[in-house]
């Protein structure tokens, strides 16, 4: 029995030796609304071919990991209701028992390292909420960054969270957060954090280069790789303030925490900013997405 398919794309793409950009899953099931949601993931795997690279979009269909999806089941994820959000911890439970769920960035980063991918686009990354000082809610993303060889690229961590304390904890578990092309660190919708990022870079040849020397160091776990949104779409930092508050307040109000905070936090403000968190969103993906294929042509120069 087979757990992991490669598409016959994939499988292409890893015998010519080109790059590979991996892609999850969450931020179709639980991260967008139908049906933004399947026009963005087709405008992010057209923008990864349009850089020189081969999208793999992760998901768990009926029990087998999936590397690399047709348009089909791509479009199928997208539509499904009911759909599994599978972090490290659910990962072996919902394949086992040959159920359907969409991966974050922790489980799409282990699908990745399993197919020798090694460079991951995505949104933002889940971190440390606001108020984890009694909630100890804290991603698995984090850790995974920590432990598994991949390359993250993101607009930062999602602004809904408690950015200080996300960079703290980062810092203790020795992952490198680089900023790409500017000393603040990004905050998602916004360009700016109000911090400074720890480290910068660049170019995709130098990300490729730190990667590469990780490996050499014998060194687990990933990079993260903030990446600003593009100024023309950005929502500037005192816009968002009230709004992440008021949608922070009503999740409490409603007793909402676990893996339902996320998804409910990024809808609750779609609805507030009415529909131009979406619209950013959208625009920082793409964003990271031709920047991770950048990376992963530069890493097939390097190996
Ligand atoms: N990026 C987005 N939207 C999303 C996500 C990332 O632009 O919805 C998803 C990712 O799958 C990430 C997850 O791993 O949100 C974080 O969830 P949590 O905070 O429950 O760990
Ligand atoms: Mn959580």
């Amino acid at each position: 029995m087979s757990i992991i398919t490669l598409s016959p794309a994939i499988l292409d793409a890893q015998a010519d030796g080109r790059g590979i950009v991996a892609l999850e899953s969450t931020i179709i099931t639980h991260g967008m609304p139908w049906p933004q949601n399947l026009e963005m993931a087709r405008q992010v795997e057209a923008t990864v071919r349009e850089h020189g690279a081969e999208p793999a979009t992760i998901a768990v269909l009926d029990g087998t990991l999936h590397v690399g999806l047709t348009d089909a089941q791509l479009e199928k994820l997208a539509q499904a209701k009911h759909v599994a959000k599978l972090s490290r911890a659910d990962l072996a439970v919902c394949m086992a028992e040959r159920r359907t769920g969409a991966t974050t960035v922790a489980a799409t980063m282990i699908a990745a390292n399993l197919a020798s991918i090694r460079i991951f686009a995505t949104g933002g990354i889940g971190g440390v909420h606001r108020g984890a000082e009694s909630s100890f809610d804290i991603s698995a993303d984090l850790h995974e960054l920590a432990q598994t060889p991949v390359t993250v690229v993101a607009a930062g961590a999602k602004a809904i969270l408690d950015l200080p304390k996300t960079l703290e904890v980062l810092e203790t578990l020795g992952v490198p957060v680089i900023a790409y092309g500017q000393d603040q660190l990004p905050a998602f919708w916004s360009r700016e954090a109000g911090l400074r990022a720890p480290l910068r870079m660049d170019t995709p040849e130098q990300i490729a280069r730190a990667h590469r020397m990780r490996a050499a160091l014998g060194l687990p776990g990933g990079q993260l790789i903030a990446n600003p949104i593009p100024a023309e779409a950005e929502i500037p930092r005192d816009v968002l303030a009230p709004v992440i508050e008021q949608a922070n307040a009503d999740a409490a109000r409603h007793g909402i925490s676990g893996k339902a905070l996320t998804p409910y936090l990024l809808q609750r403000i779609f609805e507030l900013t009415q529909g131009r968190s979406l619209d950013a969103n959208i625009a920082l993906v793409l964003n990271n997405a031709r920047l991770a294929a950048q990376i992963a042509c530069r890493m097939t120069l390097l190996t």
